[in-house]
């Protein structure tokens, strides 16, 4: 079972799950629009069920688990935008927070805290205000936002019910991790989808926040991967999965322009820092292509994550190093390239096609 399934990671859990021959139960909550684009493809697969239910809602996760008796629980559903949860702190601590005593409670209330095995999201945000870099499984906490504390009840309450009641319940403390399909506010997929654009003369500049602050940014694809093995381990225990690479903002932004064939070079300091371009298409060179808003700045920012990934490498076999930092930021270039062109060309079809029916009397 899959909470969470319509987003990011869990649409690439569910695709390495159901090639490993498992049947995937998905968890969705109504909304007005069905948004299933990240999962649309699985739908008709054999394997591949979805059942509304929703975290803020135990009943329904208690019937969930009930129908579907699941040997993991693969807990991935949040309120996942740190600098949401400042405008909407109480709605993050009960799906981040309660959602996950949640999630526990109906694993008891069905009989299967010995059979079923539960892997909780939980996030290098714990680390907030970093004491010590990089960052371990034995790093002091010091959670920096409201998702932050949010998970951070998480992460003690699986470890509570873990000693408690002899659980196999742990958690996956990951770093960012990206992708073609990471949500658009976030700040990697909003820089390579203005690059797409920008390059492609859809948009004429981007707005961003700290341009300093640093990540350990990985692939999304990669990383399920590791929630998988964590459950597959004999004890239940929890790791670290990061690259153990840092840049900063800054660093991707110039790297994705150039992807976008844009030479970027980064002027000024503070708010008053600006992205010019140096090199690339004639009538961008000498434009201001990027400038900093304080509307991007959060009230308390994690500025210095960087995560050390030994325990994965050394007990889960896994290697870090699969996709480079720089092979991430290439893909989701190439991936929003395309994407920008096919929305262009599918407005130049919309644009034919009603000259076309205008002239032909069928639309009037
Ligand atoms: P995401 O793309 O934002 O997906 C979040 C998922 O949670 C969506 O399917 C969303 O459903 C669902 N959800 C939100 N509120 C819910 C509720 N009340 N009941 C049921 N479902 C709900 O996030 P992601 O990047 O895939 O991340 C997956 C998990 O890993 C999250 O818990 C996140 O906090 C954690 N995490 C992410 C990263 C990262 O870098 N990506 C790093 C560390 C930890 P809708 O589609 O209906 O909104
Ligand atoms: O991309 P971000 O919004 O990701 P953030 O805050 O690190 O959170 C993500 O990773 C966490 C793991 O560490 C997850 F737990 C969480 O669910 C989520 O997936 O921001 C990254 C950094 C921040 O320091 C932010 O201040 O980029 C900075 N930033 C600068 N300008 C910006 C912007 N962030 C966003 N979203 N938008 C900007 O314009």
């Amino acid at each position: 079972m899959i909470t969470g399934v319509t987003g990011q990671d869990g649409s690439y859990l569910s695709e390495f799950l159901l090639e490993k021959g498992y049947d995937v139960h998905g968890i969705i909550r109504r909304s007005s629009v069905d948004y299933r684009e990240r999962i649309a493809h699985l739908e008709g697969h054999p394997g591949f069920h979805l059942h509304y239910a929703d975290l803020g809602d135990s009943m329904s996760i208690v019937k969930a688990v009930d129908r579907v008796c699941p040997d993991e629980i693969y807990n991935l559903a949040a309120q996942s935008h740190v600098q949401v949860s400042f405008d909407s702190p109480e709605f993050t601590a009960d799906v981040d927070a309660t959602g996950v005593l949640r999630v526990l409670e109906a694993v008891r209330a069905c009989h299967l805290e010995k059979t079923c095995r539960v892997y909780q999201a939980s996030t290098s945000e714990l680390y907030g205000k970093v004491e010590e870099v990089p960052q371990n499984e034995n790093t002091p906490f010091h959670p920096y936002s409201p998702y932050a504390v949010a998970k951070l009840y998480g992460y003690w309450i699986i470890k509570e019910y873990r000693e408690a009641y002899g659980m196999y319940c742990c958690s996956g403390i990951l770093f960012n991790h990206e992708s073609e399909r990471r949500g658009e506010t976030f700040v990697t997929r909003k820089i390579t989808l203005a690059a797409a654009r920008i390059a492609q003369g859809r948009q004429d500049k981007l707005y961003l926040g700290n341009l300093s602050s640093l990540r350990d940014w990985g692939y999304a694809k990669d990383y399920v991967e590791c929630m998988w093995l964590i459950l597959q381990q004999e004890k239940p225990e929890d790791f670290v999965i990061a690259t153990g690479v840092q840049h900063s903002v800054r660093e991707f932004c110039e790297l994705a322009f150039k992807y976008a064939g844009i030479g970027l070079r980064f002027e000024g300091e503070g708010a008053d820092e600006k992205g010019v371009c140096i090199a690339g298409p004639e009538n961008l060179v000498g434009k201001v292509l990027v400038e900093v808003s304080p509307d991007f700045y959060r009230p308390t920012d994690v500025v210095n994550l960087w995560g050390d990934p030994a325990k994965a490498r050394a007990r889960l076999g896994w290697d870090p190093q699969k996709t480079s930092f720089e092979e991430l930021v290439r893909l989701m270039v190439d991936s929003d390239m395309r994407k920008v062109a096919a929305e262009d060309a599918g407005e130049r079809v919309r644009k034919m096609n009603l000259a076309e029916y205008l002239e032909k009397g069928i639309v009037k």
